[in-house]
């Protein structure tokens, strides 16, 4: 079943359906970017940094250019916030029905060694855009419409929720359409897999040292199995590896840069990750509290994520609540 058959018989919200649709078609034609590699010149650095001071690279701006034509194109959506541009991009349609954050390539340093990026979108309704400005992006997670990615791997996948389940859908290059290959998706609750940068180790606050101490202790530790690791470097590649296998991911809070409570952004990262990873029926904490109900106070706010199977998130939860009390009251 192609995408907008499957969205007209599971929404009646014809602007939402209008919306996903181009979501997935800038999707495509960034896929297409991609596949040109240094054919296109998509790989190469830019000069410039984004506002988190990272080093740009030319298809971070391109498939910014791209979402963003798409989204306005859709005229339902009022104003777009990237990770490239520090500032909301207030459009035309400003009274229109929804608020969009992305992150229109995430994981791009993977761009250089021919490695898995993808695209993150989380829709917001628009509570008022035009008088609020920026600060109308400042919802919580748990009031998305919708959440996507796209991942460019060896296929092109559409994973997408709008709060009935999470769903996977297949790029078919022959009718360049997304086709749905997997219906309501479901993270099984048991895992012995887990997925953290271990470098930062020595940074980490003493839960997470303590469940992945224990975890490394395997067999003859308090856990009694093996555990494996795996990290790829793109959000978007571990967390479907989560929902296709279960497992989890942490990027914790850490002491590397104390200004920063953690790596992730809040409104295009960790918000769309979290609806989609909860819809099939994961978990995700901050460590202080489900991510999805965390009242934001700034667009491109960092936040701790802690996201997966559900035995392992309530685990991870629990040790958060006996080691750092004052933090999860
Ligand atoms: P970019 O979108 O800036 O490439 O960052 C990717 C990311 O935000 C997320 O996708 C990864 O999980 C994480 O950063 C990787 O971080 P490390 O540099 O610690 O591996």
């Amino acid at each position: 079943m192609q995408l907008d058959v499957f969205l007209k018989k599971v929404s009646i919200n014809h602007a939402l359906n209008m919306l996903l649709w181009h979501i997935a078609e800038a999707g495509i034609e960034i896929a297409a970017l991609i596949k040109q590699g240094a054919l296109a010149g998509v790989t190469e650095k830019m000069t410039s940094t984004n506002v988190q001071g990272e080093t740009q690279m030319q298809l971070d701006i391109r498939s910014h250019e791209v979402a963003l034509a798409q989204l306005r194109a859709s005229a339902v959506v009022a104003a777009v916030l990237s990770e490239e541009e520090e500032k909301p991009t207030m459009l035309e349609t400003i009274d229109a029905p929804f608020l969009v954050s992305m992150d229109p390539l995430d994981g791009s340093s993977n761009l250089a060694i021919n490695g898995v990026v993808g695209s993150i979108f989380s829709v917001l309704p628009n509570t008022g855009v035009s008088t609020l400005g920026e600060q109308a992006f400042l919802q919580p997670g748990q009031d998305q419409r919708a959440a996507a990615y796209i991942m460019y791997g060896p296929a092109t996948l559409l994973v997408l929720s709008i709060g009935q389940g999470t769903h996977i859908f297949t790029l078919d290059h022959h009718s360049q359409a997304f086709v749905l290959t997997q219906q309501t998706v479901t993270v099984p609750e048991e895992t012995s897999e887990f997925a953290i940068n271990a470098s930062n180790q020595r940074y980490w606050q003493a839960a997470v040292q303590r469940y992945i101490g224990e975890c490394l202790q395997g067999k003859e530790g308090p856990r009694a199995r093996d555990f494996n690791m795996r990290w790829c470097a793109s959000m978007v590649m571990d967390v479907h590896r989560i929902l296709t296998r279960g497992g989890v991911f942490l990027y914790p809070h850490d002491n590397k840069q104390p200004v920063k409570a953690g790596r992730l952004r809040l409104l295009y990262e960790a918000n769309p990750m979290s609806l989609l990873v909860t819809q099939a029926g994961g978990e995700s904490i901050t460590g202080q509290g489900d991510v999805l109900a965390l009242q934001p106070t700034d667009c491109h706010q960092r936040v701790p994520v802690l996201l997966g199977s559900k035995q392992e998130i309530q685990r991870l939860r629990d040790y958060h609540q006996q080691i750092h009390p004052q933090a999860t009251e």
